[in-house]
């Protein structure tokens, strides 16, 4: 090779990513990775004809020596989820891997920089602690609902590291929530740690690289421990497990290797102290904190958890613990996604006095917690409570929290300003009632700040349009993910439920995928809905389940709905094999539920569909037997699709025919020839579902369609619908050929719509559409003000109204078509895909239509200029026309036009890579 072909290798490969798209993690809980990479945008590289991946046990071996895995020159342009196939890895071992590619022409790139990952402790066995807990003294108290009361326990141990360290990771988990420290330092900043699992097969578990809280000599650790979702007060059932009484409990293992080779570990065991004597008085999720600084625990300026304290000074206050064994049937495993943090920090845009009290106005409804710095006087507590929204009078709208108290306390031992913010509890709020603050002081805006909690990804996608109304939705939409997504997906965040729903999980998953990163997230938690299936093959209808055996169609089916979801907008095959046991039992479940072909399934039904006339208004007036019928069509079509995904050729072809056999059924039983509902009552979700999952023949569909419309025109061009029949609406209404009107309903702000809630105010997704008036305040049952379901409508805005979907599995090949609307003057959207960037965003204006593109490397797109606007021709300046030229597509020929005299634009055509600028007018020039 000539030195020139040496200095001309391509930009190496960046944002190297394992598995569900990890970056270096440490205690990582996946023995078999895959590997994935982007391309740099870079004019030189289109696509990838080949790869290499070498893997080592150190940097120092990489790339010449992997002597774990070298996949060798691979011709194929797949970058993404890549399976390691090496020799197989344990844990605590630490691994190293580069990657290379060369482009459509054949020529590689440099190496790219070194990555790595550090597995946690895979299997129980690797644990040599015990869980701990405090020697208890008596029963436990109990709440007004007879729940018992965990007031938190602090947790230590001291011990001496004598040489020089190399490095020490702290493997750590509790049976509710922790916190820990090393001498007096907070391990990480993760938030409600471990999260939440079915705990009674698998508690997830952390690792911190904590090399440098070591010090030489002696050292503390301690652990808050609280009863959160495990111990604590939640779901209907107030409790997870009613047949045990649960206490919370406390696992680590402190693991330390000196710079001599030597190892120590230092484990939870009968050593250690605890007590309840601590500041934390009380933590629950639904009802708050109390914090009382006269319980502070320090002696001779040392605190709790340094080894300088002297518990002997304190000894009535601190006991021996309990310990008891690790199960081997309830796993310990590395948690699978990202842990929640403190991700968005909010200053009140308004307070307001009420007697003795202030309101404090975030501006935005929100989840999370406070962190207050305010001044108070010493005795005094300080007394925060949480609503979403205020009363007439100014004061807190607290009717939707259900039991949920949402209140937290600070008791001040001294006088002077308190700096606090709350560990083991969360609210849901936009409004925060202040008392028993230092009176003498003016209140200010900065005394509060609004803590946002929720999963720690990346949002990946950003909508905007020229609509401030649309962009409020888009916003709502967001904050709606962000508030029900915190480590695992719920339905509303601020009452006594926040509970993982599995139907608005199913609504909601293919919008999340585009706005934030959350692979990881729902791989997780179906992973959790697995563990939660019951032995006749029956999907509770929340995971963790928190309310016992009920299975419904429409919620239960986003055990299929959502892996395929996931795959679709990831191209991750594992998700699908993963799950496909799953699904396949599910079609079993489902199957035994038929009577002639029609199900008889149990249903939660179109969820909340307005002006219902059901006995049970809530549950729609959709006929509960065509929902539960069409959700087995449609689970059936997803796991032939997915059985054909995964080369199970046989399975595809089965379901296949059983997907046809219930469309006929379906068909059968519930629509005449002249496309009218058979059995119950006609409704727009009636026909949305069996139009959206494709279940009429040809001819009644065209029948049906004009059914559809009239249920549109019955309700006077409103949605009649409710949380099945909703995200389907704009698809639907597009697939019949009536974009105009699915935008007609986008635009409308007349209840009940996308749009009247906003125009109420609204900084969230409502779980009704009319859940506050201006005119008539909270309605009746408002119902949560934070309910993600709703905004399904997201996927379809950035599907279509920005035109950014893909073709197939993560857009390796995306179709860029908006939809050009003169409600708006432009719309558009960044999306970072698996590939890389993705934009597409059109303007507007009297004589010319534009459209700005970027397709990252690697990736086909299939463009379609918007045929709402008259189109007679596509110019660009001399560059962008350049870059178009030979690789344009019109009518499936190659378009050698000149620069400037255009060409007429009908079908859709191909771009490769590259950033565009297309321009539509009408004028020949
Ligand atoms: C409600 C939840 C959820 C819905 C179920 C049926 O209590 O809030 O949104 O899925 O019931």
């Amino acid at each position: 090779m000539s030195n020139d072909r040496l200095t001309s290798k391509l930009v190496q490969p960046k944002q190297l990513l394992i598995s569900e798209g990890f970056t270096a993690p440490v205690g990582f809980y996946d023995a078999q990775p895959t590997f994935s990479w982007k391309l740099p945008a870079d004019a030189t590289v289109k696509s990838q004809s080949r790869y290499r991946i070498v893997v080592a046990t150190s940097p120092e071996l990489l790339p010449d020596n992997p002597d774990l895995w070298d996949s060798n020159v691979i011709n194929s342009s797949a970058t993404n989820f890549i399976p390691y196939q090496g020799l197989e890895l344990s844990s605590r071992q630490h691994v190293f891997w580069q990657v290379k590619y060369w482009n459509e022409e054949s020529i590689d790139s440099h190496w790219s920089e070194p990555a790595s990952f550090e597995l946690g402790l895979l299997s129980n066995n690797d644990w040599s602690g015990k869980w701990i807990e405090i020697e208890q003294s008596g029963p436990p108290l109990r709440d007004s609902f007879d729940t018992p009361i965990h007031i938190p326990q602090y947790l230590r141990t001291t011990f001496t590291a004598d040489k020089s360290i190399k490095s020490a990771r702290l493997y750590i988990t509790a049976k509710g929530l922790f916190e820990s420290f090393i001498n007096g330092n907070r391990v990480g900043t993760d938030v409600l740690t471990p999260g939440y699992t079915p705990y009674h097969k698998r508690i997830e578990t952390l690792t911190y690289d904590v090399t440098k809280l070591i010090a030489s000599g002696e050292n503390a650790i301690g652990i808050t421990l609280a009863e959160g979702w495990y111990a604590g007060r939640f779901g209907p059932k107030r409790h997870w497990h009613k047949k045990q009484h649960v206490t919370p409990k406390a696992l680590a293992q402190l693991e330390i290797e000196y710079v001599d080779g030597t190892r120590k570990v230092v484990v939870t065991n009968n050593s250690w102290q605890a007590t309840q004597e601590g500041p934390l008085r009380r933590s629950s999720l639904y009802d708050g904190e109390i914090f009382d600084a006269n319980f502070l625990l320090e002696s001779d300026n040392a605190s709790w958890n340094e080894p300088q304290y002297e518990t002997e000074n304190a000894s009535a206050k601190w006991r021996s613990v309990r310990s008891s064994h690790i199960e081997s049937d309830v796993l310990l495993e590395p948690k699978r996604h990202f842990t929640s943090k403190n991700k968005q920090f909010l200053t009140p845009v308004s307070l307001q006095r009420i007697d003795d009290k202030i309101i404090f106005d975030l501006g935005q409804n929100m989840v999370g917690v406070t962190r207050v710095n305010l001044p108070m006087t010493k005795g005094e507590t300080l007394r925060l409570r949480f609503a979403e929204g205020i009363n007439s009078d100014g004061s807190l709208y607290t009717k939707n929290l259900g039991s949920a108290a949402q209140e937290d306390s600070y008791i001040a031992a001294k006088s002077g300003v308190v700096d606090w913010q709350p560990q083991f509890t969360f609210h849901g709020f936009r409004f925060v009632e202040v008392s028993g603050f230092d009176e003498k002081e003016a209140p200010q805006l900065d005394w509060i700040t609004g803590i946002v909690q929720y999963t720690d990804f990346e949002l990946t996608g950003q909508f905007t349009s020229s609509d401030p109304k649309l962009n409020q939705l888009q916003s709502n939409i967001e904050w709606g993910l962000k508030g029900n997504f915190l480590d695992i997906p719920t339905d509303c965040p601020q009452r006594s439920e926040r509970l993982g729903w599995t139907g608005d999980a199913l609504a909601f998953a293919p919008t999340s995928l585009f706005i934030a990163d959350s692979h990881a997230f729902w791989s997780a938690w179906l992973q959790s809905i697995r563990e939660e299936q019951f032995e006749d093959h029956g999907i509770p209808v929340v995971v963790p389940n928190e309310v016992g055996e009920i299975v419904q169609a429409g919620w239960s089916d986003a055990a299929v709905t959502i892996p395929w979801d996931v795959y679709w907008r990831t191209g991750d095959e594992r998700v699908l094999r993963e799950n496909y046991a799953m699904m396949k039992r599910w079609i079993l479940y489902h199957q035994g539920e038929l009577e002639n072909g029609i199900s008889k399934m149990s249903t939660v039904g179109d969820w909340l569909q307005p002006y219902s006339t059901r006995k049970d208004s809530r549950r729609g007036e959709t006929d509960h037997g065509l929902i539960s019928t069409a959700f087995y069509a449609r689970s059936l079509d997803i796991v032939a699709r997915t059985a054909t995904v995964l080369k199970e050729s046989e399975d595809a072809t089965y379901y296949a025919a059983l997907f046809e056999e219930a469309k006929a059924n379906f068909q059968e039983a519930f629509f005449d020839q002249q496309g009218n509902i058979k059995q119950g009552q006609p409704t727009q979700t009636s026909y949305l579902l069996a139009i959206g999952f494709e279940l009429l023949s040809d001819e009644v569909l065209d029948a049906a369609k004009a059914h559809l419309m009239e249920q549109f025109e019955i309700a006077g061009g409103h949605l009649r619908t409710g949380f099945l029949g909703t995200p389907l609406i704009a698809p639907v209404l597009e697939k019949i050929g009536r974009q105009d009107f699915a935008l007609a309903l986008l635009f409308k702000d007349s209840y009940p719509s996308w749009l009247f809630p906003v125009s109420q105010g609204a900084t969230t997704m409502w779980e009704r559409w009319d859940g506050y008036t201006h005119d008539k305040g909270y309605v009746k049952k408002a119902g949560s003000l934070n309910h993600y379901a709703y905004g399904a409508i997201g996927q379809w805005m950035y599907d279509r109204l920005a035109g950014i979907s893909p073709l197939s599995a993560g857009y390796k090949k995306v179709r860029i078509a908006p939809i050009v609307t003169t409600h708006l003057s432009h719309a558009g959207a960044t999306y970072q895909s698996p590939h890389g960037e993705i934009k597409s965003y059109w303007f507007l204006s009297q004589d010319e239509l534009r459209m700005e593109i970027t397709i990252p490397p690697n990736v086909t797109a299939s463009i379609e200029v918007p045929s709402v606007v008259h189109v007679k021709k596509i110019v660009g300046t001399a560059s962008e026309i350049k870059k178009l030229n030979g690789v344009v597509m019109v009518n499936g020929s190659a378009l050698n036009a000149e620069p400037t005299n255009g060409v007429q634009i009908s079908q859709p055509f191909e771009l490769p890579s590259g950033h565009y600028v297309i321009r539509v007018s009408e004028n020949n020039e």
